[in-house]
C-alpha cells in the first residue's frame, strides 16, 4: 500500500512550489512486459518560494528508477534520496534539468491510476494523483508545464496512439514499431496528462467554432461500438455550441478526442482534449440504453467538455480547492441538460439526489465543507458534496445575481484567471467585482460543512393586511465544526391566492426589478431570526417555499393538508408542486407506520388518492412529472426524514401505501398505461422519455396488483419491446414480483445480451436490487458467474455496489449478512483497488442512523476491516472517521 502511517493534510499548511516545471518531455516505449518512461523535465526555482534554497522534491509511487542526471550528469547514489512517496535532491541549480528513467508495470496496476490496461489498451487516469505512478514529478496542480510527448509501440498491437494536444510527427521504426509524437500548447499541471494506446476504431465529425476554426472530433471505441457513438457525438456538438451561446466560450484546439474503455473508476475524465470515458457514459443506442442511460451521456460528455474552460483553462491551486472546477462544471452541465430536455424533471431528478445522498454524507461521519479544510486521501474527495452541492452552491450565486450579472462575473473570472491555478475565494471575488456586490456572508457556505435547517412559519392579519414569514435558521455540528455562523439563504417564494400569486411588496424594501410580474421574490435570509411582512395582501395565502430548491436546506413549513394538495395542484413552481406530493405521500407513510405499530391495515387517504387520481386524468399535464410525482419518497430520502431508521418498517409501510395507491387506482392505471403505449420509432428526446417513463411507473404499480392480467402485461413488454427502457422496466417488474416467469425472463435477457457488457451489467444491477428475499444468496452467486469481473469497476457497482447500496431490505437484513458480505468484499478490494472498495463502504459508514441493534452490526464490521494489515489510505480514511 501506498502509505504506511496515513498523514492528514491541511489547507492551511499550502504553500506555493518550490521549483516550477517550464517543459515537460516524454518518452513511452510501450511494451508486454513493462513500459519505460524517459523523462526531461526543464526546471527552475520558483522565484515566489519561501525557501529559495529549498531542495528539490519529486512525487513517485511504485516506480522502479533506472537512472536519474541533471544537466546531463548521472546523479551519483548519495545525491538523491526516496522517502515514502518523495525523491529528494538536496543540492540543485537554479534552472536545470532532469533526465529520468524509470520503469513501470500498466500490466499488474489493477488500481486504475497511472497507466493502466483496459481491454488490451493503454490508458491513463491521472486525477488526483495518479501522474506519480508514472514518473517523478511535482504532482501538484499548481505546478503547469508545456507537454510534450513520445510513445512508441508495436503497430499491429497498438495502431492508434494518442495523448494531448497536436500530433507533429508520425513514423514507422524497426521491428514493426511505430511512433508517434504530441505537443499541448496550453501549460498544463499533470493531472490533465493522459496517454492511450491500442487497436480502436473511431467515428469522426467537425465543428466550426463561431470564429470559425474547424475542429476535428473523434470518438475511439472498439470496432464492435462503432454503432453506439451517434448520441455522444450530438452531445459533444451540442454541448460545444452552448458553451459559446451561454458563457461565449470557444473550444481552443483543431482536434478533440474521445476514448471509451472498459475499466475506469468513475465516470470519465477531462485530460485536455483526450477525455477517457468508461464505456457507460459515452456508449449508447436504443436496443441496449435506457433513457436514463442517454440523458447521462448527455450529461457527462457536456460536463468534461466544460472543464476545458472551467478546470483546464482555468485549473485548482490545490485540491482542496476541487469543487472549484466541479461544483461550477456541474451547475453547466446541469443547465445545459435542462435546456437540452426538460428543465423541471432535471431539477426534480438533481434535488433528489441531493437530498438523499448529499444530505446524508452532510449528517455523517464524512461530512466536509465545499471546500475542505483536510484530507487524507484526495480520492475520497471527489463526493456529492464536493460535486452536487458545489453545483447548488453556485446556482445560488446565479440565483443572487440573475442570468446577466452571473455572466459578467463568469467572463471576469475567465479573463482575469485565464492559465492560472486559483482558489474559490477567486471565483467569488471575480463574482463580486463584476457585479459590485459583497458576498461576504455567503463564503460561508465553502467553509461550513453540514446541512442548513430553516423553520418557517406564517401569519395572516387580516385587519392590517399583512403576511408575515417568519425564518429561522440553523445548522447542525459537523465533524470538527461544533458552531456555526448564519448563512447567507436566497429563499426564493411566492403567495398563492384563491386566483393565482399575490403581488409582493416587501415592508422595507423596493420591488424586485427582476421580478417580470413581481409576485415572486428572492428573500435574504442571512440572521438566526428574520421577519418579511408582505403589505397590501388581500387574502390569506399558501406559501410557495423555496422555489425551484433556491437553496440546499432543509425547510419546514407546518402546511395544512389542504395547502399541500393547494400547492400540489395549482403551484406555477414545478419544483413546489412536486414537493408537496412528496410531503403528502410522507404522511400516508408515516400514517402507515403507526398503523402496523398498532397492528392495523394501512389505509390511504381519500384525498390523496384523488389528488393522485386527477395526475392521472389530466392529460394536459407533463407526463415526466406526472410521473415523478406518483412516486412516493424514496426510501433513502425517507432515511433521511425519519430517526431511528427502521429500514423493514419503513419498507413494509411505503409497499402498502403503493399497493393501496394500485388498487384504489387501477382502471386509471390502465388507461394511462394504454395512452402512453405509443408504437414510435425511438428517441431519446424529452417528449418520449416522459411518456416512457409516465408508462412505466403505471406498469410498476399495476404489478402490486398481483394478478395474472398485470403479470400478463408485464410480460408483453418485455417481450415486445424494441429498447432498453421499457424492456429493463417490464424486467424489474417481473424480477420484483411473485411471478414464475422470472427466471426465464432473466434467462432470456441473458443470451439475447451475453455479448455486451454494458447491458449485462444491467442484468447484474436488476438481480442485485430485487426486494424479495433470498437476494443476498443469489448476489454471490452471481460473483461466479463467468461474466463478474472483480477487476471491472462496473462490474463491482453492478452487483455489490447496487446490493448494498440500493438494496436497503436487504442489505440491512436483521442477522447482519449484508453488512459482513460488504466487510469482506471491501476488504478482497483493499489490495486490488483502493478507490473502489473505499467508495463501496458508503453505506457502512451511516450506522448512526440505524436501530441499535443494526448499529452495533455495522460497527463490528468497521472495526473488522480497521483490523486488517496494509489498509489503503483510502479505505483506512473512511472507516477511522466513521468510527470516531
Ligand atoms: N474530473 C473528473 C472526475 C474524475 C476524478 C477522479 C478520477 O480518477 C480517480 C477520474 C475522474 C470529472 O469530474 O469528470
Ligand atoms: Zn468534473
Amino acid at each position: 500500500m501506498r502509505d504506511a502511517q496515513p498523514t492528514t493534510i491541511y489547507l492551511s499548511d499550502y504553500r506555493v512550489p518550490d521549483f516550477l516545471i517550464d517543459k515537460t518531455e516524454l518518452s513511452f516505449e510501450l511494451e508486454e512486459a513493462h513500459t519505460t518512461v524517459n523523462s526531461r523535465l526543464y526546471l527552475r526555482r520558483n522565484p515566489e518560494a519561501l525557501d529559495q534554497s529549498a531542495p528539490l522534491e519529486l512525487h513517485g509511487a511504485d516506480l522502479s528508477l533506472e537512472s536519474i542526471a541533471l544537466d546531463g550528469r548521472e546523479l551519483a547514489a548519495d545525491e538523491w534520496v526516496e522517502e515514502g512517496e518523495l525523491l529528494r535532491i538536496a543540492s540543485v541549480p537554479d534552472n536545470f534539468t532532469l533526465h529520468c528513467v524509470t520503469r513501470i508495470y500498466p500490466q499488474s496496476n489493477t488500481s486504475l491510476e497511472g497507466l493502466y490496461k483496459s481491454s488490451g489498451m493503454f490508458c491513463t487516469q491521472c486525477e488526483a494523483e495518479g501522474f506519480r505512478k508514472i514518473t517523478y514529478y511535482l504532482d501538484r496542480p499548481d505546478v503547469m508545464a508545456e507537454f510534450y510527448v513520445d510513445i512508441i509501440a508495436d503497430k499491429s498491437l497498438y495502431p492508434v496512439l494518442l495523448s494531448n494536444g497536436n500530433c507533429v510527427l508520425e513514423e514507422d521504426l524497426e521491428f514493426g514499431r511505430h511512433r508517434t509524437r504530441w505537443h499541448d500548447p496550453f501549460p498544463k499541471p499533470a493531472y490533465l496528462f493522459a496517454l492511450v494506446a491500442g487497436r480502436l476504431s473511431r467515428v469522426s465529425d467537425r465543428f466550426r467554432t463561431r470564429s470559425g476554426r474547424e475542429v476535428d472530433l473523434h470518438i475511439y471505441v472498439e470496432d464492435k461500438d462503432l454503432d453506439k457513438c451517434e448520441h455522444a457525438m450530438t452531445s459533444l456538438k451540442n454541448a460545444m455550441r452552448w458553451d459559446e451561446d451561454v458563457y461565449g466560450r470557444e473550444y481552443d484546439l483543431d482536434i478533440f478526442n474521445i476514448v471509451a474503455v472498459d475499466d475506469f473508476n468513475m465516470g470519465a475524465m477531462e485530460n485536455k482534449s483526450l477525455n477517457i470515458f468508461n464505456t457507460s457514459c459515452v456508449l449508447a443506442k436504443p436496443e441496449t440504453t435506457t433513457d436514463a442511460g442517454f440523458q447521462r451521456v448527455e450529461g457527462v460528455v457536456a460536463h468534461e467538455y466544460f472543464h476545458n474552460w472551467s478546470g483546464n483553462r482555468v485549473t485548482c491551486r490545490d485540491w482542496f480547492q476541487l469543487s472549484l472546477k466541479e461544483g461550477f462544471t456541474v451547475f453547466r452541465d446541469a443547465e445545459f441538460s435542462a435546456d437540452m430536455g426538460s428543465p423541471t424533471v432535471k431539477r426534480v431528478e438533481d434535488v433528489t439526489l441531493l437530498r438523499t445522498a448529499q444530505f446524508a454524507e452532510d449528517a455523517g461521519p464524512m461530512a466536509h465543507p465545499v471546500r475542505p479544510d483536510s484530507f487524507i486521501e484526495i480520492s475520497n474527495f471527489y463526493t456529492v458534496t464536493i460535486y452536487e452541492k458545489g453545483a447548488e452552491v453556485v446556482r445560488m450565486i446565479h440565483t443572487l445575481l440573475g442570468a446577466e450579472g452571473f455572466r459578467r462575473g463568469s467572463d471576469l473570472y475567465f479573463e482575469r484567471h485565464d492559465g492560472q491555478a486559483v482558489t474559490c475565494e477567486d471565483f467569488v471575488r471575480a463574482m463580486e467585482e463584476a457585479n459590485g456586490v459583497d458576498l461576504q456572508q455567503f463564503r460561508r457556505w465553502y467553509s461550513q460543512a453540514g446541512t442548513p435547517r430553516l423553520a418557517v412559519s406564517g401569519e395572516y392579519d387580516e385587519a392590517a393586511q399583512t403576511y408575515t414569514l417568519t425564518v429561522k435558521q440553523s445548522c447542525p455540528a459537523t465533524p470538527g465544526q461544533a458552531e456555526k455562523l448564519p448563512f447567507h439563504i436566497p429563499l426564493k417564494v411566492a403567495l398563492l391566492g384563491e386566483a393565482g400569486q399575490l403581488r409582493l411588496n416587501l415592508q422595507g424594501h423596493k420591488a424586485d426589478p427582476d421580478a417580470a410580474d413581481n409576485t415572486e421574490r428572492v428573500l435574504a435570509v442571512t440572521e438566526d431570526t428574520q421577519a418579511f411582512v408582505f403589505t397590501d395582501i388581500p387574502e390569506r395565502p399558501v406559501p410557495s417555499l423555496l422555489r425551484g430548491f433556491s437553496a440546499p436546506v432543509r425547510l419546514h413549513f407546518d402546511y395544512r393538508r389542504d395547502e399541500l394538495l393547494t400547492l400540489m395542484a395549482k403551484d406555477s413552481d414545478g419544483f413546489c408542486r412536486w414537493d408537496a406530493s412528496q410531503q403528502l405521500g410522507l404522511a400516508e407513510i408515516l400514517s402507515a407506520i403507526s398503523a402496523q405499530e398498532s397492528g392495523q391495515a394501512a389505509v390511504v387517504a381519500e384525498d390523496f388518492v384523488a389528488a393522485c387520481r386527477s395526475l392521472l386524468l389530466d392529460e394536459s399535464l407533463d407526463p415526466a412529472m406526472v410521473a415523478l410525482m406518483l412516486q412516493l419518497p424514496s426510501e433513502a430520502y425517507l432515511a433521511e426524514l425519519i430517526s431511528p431508521v427502521d429500514v423493514q418498517a419503513i419498507y413494509r409501510a411505503r409497499e402498502a401505501v403503493r399497493k393501496g395507491l394500485a388498487h384504489a387506482l387501477r382502471s386509471e392505471l390502465e388507461a394511462c398505461y394504454g395512452r402512453c403505449d405509443v408504437e414510435e420509432e425511438y428517441a431519446a428526446n424529452a417528449e418520449q422519455i416522459a411518456r416512457r417513463s409516465l408508462k412505466n411507473t403505471a406498469l410498476a404499480y399495476l404489478m402490486l396488483c398481483e394478478d395474472g392480467e398485470v403479470y400478463a402485461l408485464a410480460r408483453r413488454q418485455f417481450e415486445r419491446s424494441g429498447n432498453m427502457t421499457d424492456r429493463l422496466a417490464a424486467l424489474v417488474a417481473i424480477v420484483n414480483a411473485a411471478e414464475p416467469y422470472k427466471g426465464e425472463a432473466l434467462q432470456r435477457f441473458y443470451q439475447d445480451w451475453q455479448h455486451e457488457p454494458l447491458v449485462i451489467n444491467q442484468w447484474f444491477q436488476v438481480q442485485a436490487t430485487c426486494r424479495l428475499p433470498g437476494t443476498l444468496g443469489r448476489v454471490k452467486e452471481l460473483m461466479s458467474h463467468p461474466a463478474f469481473d472483480i477487476g471491472n469497476p462496473n462490474k463491482v457497482r453492478a452487483l455489490i455496489g447496487a446490493f448494498c447500496g440500493q438494496n436497503a431490505v436487504n442489505f440491512h437484513a436483521e442477522d447482519g449478512s449484508g453488512y459482513a458480505y460488504l466487510a469482506d468484499q471491501v476488504i478482497e478490494l483493499n489490495r486490488r483497488n483502493p478507490q473502489i472498495a473505499s467508495r463501496l463502504l458508503t453505506p457502512l459508514t451511516k450506522w448512526q442512523k440505524y436501530l441499535p441493534a443494526a448499529q452495533t452490526a455495522m460497527k463490528a464490521e468497521l472495526r473488522r476491516i480497521l483490523a486488517e494489515p496494509e489498509l489503503s489510505s483510502d479505505v483506512y480514511e473512511v472507516v477511522s472517521k466513521s468510527l470516531q
